[in-house]
């Protein structure tokens, strides 16, 4: 049983430069790649992630796989599938929070003790951040209150605006 309050953090960062075991990346259903944070991670690790990500044949929704990091400092990268933000009736908070407890389960699978989620849904899918940042803390915190060796959670934030807000959920201090 973990504290979430010796687990989890924000930092205002580039994920696919962060010294973790395993980024989580916002992809798409296709898996192949594509703006945003998927375009970074594809950049930053390699053709070796694309070629490995044809073989999965695509995510649906609220779900994960996991694969090699390649060229980045992390050694797995585990690719969710958020929602497309279509005003909230949508199951969309659910299918958000599928994605963090997905990719968690995927994590501790592979032995990562420490990990890194963008803000996933909050870019080009347009899911209002704030909304966001509370289903994703709500479902980190509550995975994190059964076993597991997780040990480090990164929110990491690529703006201001984000940052603030999971300072202000997490406790000024993280
Ligand atoms: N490091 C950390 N966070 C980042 C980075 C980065 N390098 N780049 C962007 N963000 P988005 P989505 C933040 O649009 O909304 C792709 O084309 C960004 O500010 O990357 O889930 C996929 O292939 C935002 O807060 O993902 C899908 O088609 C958050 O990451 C679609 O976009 C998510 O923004 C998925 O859309």
């Amino acid at each position: 049983m973990n504290d979430p309050a010796d687990c989890l953090e924000s930092v205002q960062a580039d994920i696919t430069g962060l010294e973790v075991d395993a980024i989580v990346n916002a992809a798409n259903e296709s898996l192949l790649g594509g703006g945003g944070v998927d375009g970074a991670i594809h950049a930053a690790a390699g053709p070796e992630l694309l070629a490995e990500c044809r073989k999965l044949g695509g995510c649906p929704t609220g779900e994960a796989r996991i694969t090699g990091g390649y060229g980045l400092a992390a050694r797995y990268v585990i690719h969710t599938v958020g929602p497309v933000w279509r005003g909230g009736t949508r199951r969309e908070a659910e299918l958000l929070a599928s994605c963090y407890r997905t990719s968690l389960v995927l994590a501790a699978g592979a032995d990562v003790r420490s990990l890194a989620f963008p803000a996933i849904s909050t870019g080009i899918y347009g899911y209002p951040l704030r909304a966001a940042a509370e289903v994703a803390v709500a479902a980190v915190e509550n995975w994190l209150a059964g076993e597991t060796l997780v040990e480090r959670i990164v929110f990491c934030c690529y703006n201001n605006e984000s940052l603030e807000i999971y300072q202000q959920l997490l406790g000024k201090e993280r």
